[in-house]
């Protein structure tokens, strides 16, 4: 679902707005990027619309703008906590491991990750 409203219900909606306590490590004007509270990686933020958008594509297609500030955001979490280099991930639908139906990317880095996915 895509809405620019926040959703009664929906996990990121409360931690953007306050309502629900995180350990929030950088901010810009349409994203928020908070701590993992189970990370798997020693750096593993994830970086959130403050708009409700559903997942990734339905971001990409309402809001391409703040998709790519998403990006950027990602990229300066990376570069002060895992010097720059950082794998993000979308997890987009159950089957492919989406538990929180608020699109987020999963920066994750500080270590050496490998060449495989999973
Ligand atoms: P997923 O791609 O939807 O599976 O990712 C959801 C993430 O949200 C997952 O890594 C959880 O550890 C994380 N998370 C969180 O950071 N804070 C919470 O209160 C809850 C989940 I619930």
């Amino acid at each position: 679902m895509t809405t620019s409203a926040p959703e009664p219900d929906c996990l990121f909606c409360s931690i953007v707005e306050g309502k629900i306590p995180a350990e929030i490590v950088a901010r810009s004007e349409n994203v928020v990027a908070f701590a993992d509270i189970n990370p798997q990686a020693p750096v593993h933020v994830l970086v959130v619309p403050t708009e409700h958008h559903g997942e990734v594509a339905q971001l990409a297609a309402a809001r391409p703008e703040v998709l790519a500030e998403l990006v950027a955001l990602a990229e300066q979490v990376a570069g002060e906590q895992a010097d720059g280099q950082f794998r993000l991930v979308f997890n987009s639908g159950p089957q492919a491991g989406q538990s929180v139906f608020h699109v987020h990317g999963h920066v994750l880095g500080g270590t050496s990750l490998g060449g495989r996915f999973a």
